[in-house]
């Protein structure tokens, strides 16, 4: 029997860069409108970024973790503890990346945390090699598709005036967040004015298998997909789900890890996983399940947490990764702020694409000022 060669297995081999500073600079962005789900409504990203800082190169990287632990156990709080007692504390020059992933492993869960640092490790890498981050993933440069996750909306009304924007943009796909009293007739409503448009909604785990004839009722739709329709925490009663449902199951707060990815399939609880780099511990583990997923026929994409032009540049350099077939939620930086962080804001070309911008590392400029401007807490850690 031949064992798949690891698609990581070049990067874990390279050797972790000497950190002469490490800062964790948390920066509070305003949201153009407020991005409302089944678990909470944020009115502004709370970002736990850090910087890295080696031989004069500074990389940064961001925790996609919120504030609040609404939508995942994660806090930027409980990041920072386990960044600053745990895990970078492990970290030692010329150890390689393997070998610190094998060390974070002590640590049980807190991905975000983890991944913070092990981005953050990779972008410095790639800037030191000056080498865009994807290359040194090891994937060619491609054009990634585009998505749109709309908030929900005050009526039906505005949910399609939102997806309307959305379609003249161009994005490759729509998804809407529902929840209970508020899914099947506003699916109903975009359906009726978008008859072809790809569209899916998302629930944050606000049902239970108690729902499930009024779940069917959405397979009349052609949705691509129902995005964690039961608990957060639940995979099982996804499966008993899947059976009865014609719609994709597609799964997000459930997965944290290769090992949670491989339950879900045996178990066929979805057809479609959502990969969210921070939540299953950073891009080396994400592009393990998304080879671990290709090779099952099961698609993936890239999931986002409203995240600054840090965050977000991350995902994008992600999408060249083997395996990511289905556009993600990588949406135009002005759906989200006024004024990122970074430079340029993610735009869409004429057909809906985003171009990775050339440059090593994440190829986006921090800019130094509006750090100044929107930090609200600075704290050096090395
Ligand atoms: O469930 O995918 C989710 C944002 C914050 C927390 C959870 C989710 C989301 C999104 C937005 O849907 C994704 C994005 O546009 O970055
Ligand atoms: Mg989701």
């Amino acid at each position: 029997m031949t064992v798949p060669k690891s698609p990581t297995a070049a990067l874990e081999a390279i050797p972790a860069p000497k950190l002469d500073h490490v800062d964790l600079v948390t920066v509070k962005l305003p949201f153009v409108v407020p991005f409302g789900t089944s678990v909470y409504v944020w009115t502004d990203k709370e970002a736990m970024l850090m910087r890295l800082e080696s031989g004069g190169i500074a990389a940064w990287s961001e925790c996609v973790s919120d504030p609040d632990p609404f939508y995942f156990y994660e806090t930027n709080g409980t990041a920072r503890h386990i960044i600053k007692d745990f895990l970078l504390p492990l970290v030692e020059p010329g150890m390689t990346l393997g070998a610190l992933e094998e060390r974070f492993r002590h640590v049980r869960g807190h991905g975000m945390a983890k991944a913070t640092i092990e981005n953050g490790l990779l972008v410095l890498i790639a800037l030191e090699r000056g080498v865009p981050l994807h290359e040194l993933l090891g994937f060619p440069a491609k054009k990634i598709m585009s998505g749109l996750s709309i908030g929900l909306k005050e009526t039906p009304a505005d949910l399609v005036a939102a997806v309307e924007g959305a379609v003249a943009k161009g994005y490759h796909r729509v998804k809407m967040k529902v929840k209970k009293g508020q899914d099947v007739e506003w699916v109903r409503a975009v359906r009726d004015r978008f008859p072809d448009l790809r569209l899916m909604v998302d629930a944050n785990g606000d049902y239970s298998l108690a729902d499930m004839d009024h779940l069917r009722r959405l397979d009349q739709f052609g949705l691509m997909m129902i995005e964690q329709p039961l608990s957060y925490s639940d995979i099982y009663e996804h499966s008993l789900l899947q059976r009865e449902m014609k719609t994709a199951i597609c799964l997000d707060e459930s997965i944290h890890s290769p090992a949670d990815a491989a339950t879900a399939i045996a178990l066929g609880a979805c057809r479609i996983i959502n990969i969210k780099q921070g939540r299953v511990g950073g891009l080396m583990e994400s592009i393990r399940i998304a080879r671990y997923c290709a090779d099952r026929g099961v698609d993936v994409w890239s999931g986002g947490m409203d995240e600054t032009g840090i965050g977000r540049a991350v995902n994008i350099h992600l999408q060249t990764a083997e395996g990511f077939t289905l556009p993600g939620d990588t949406s135009e930086t002005s759906n989200y702020f006024d004024e990122d962080i970074a430079d340029p804001p993610v735009v869409l070309d004429a057909e809906g694409f985003i171009r990775i911008t050339a440059g090593p590392g994440l190829g986006v400029t921090v800019v130094a000022e509006r750090i100044l401007k929107r930090a609200i807490r600075w704290e050096r850690l090395r």
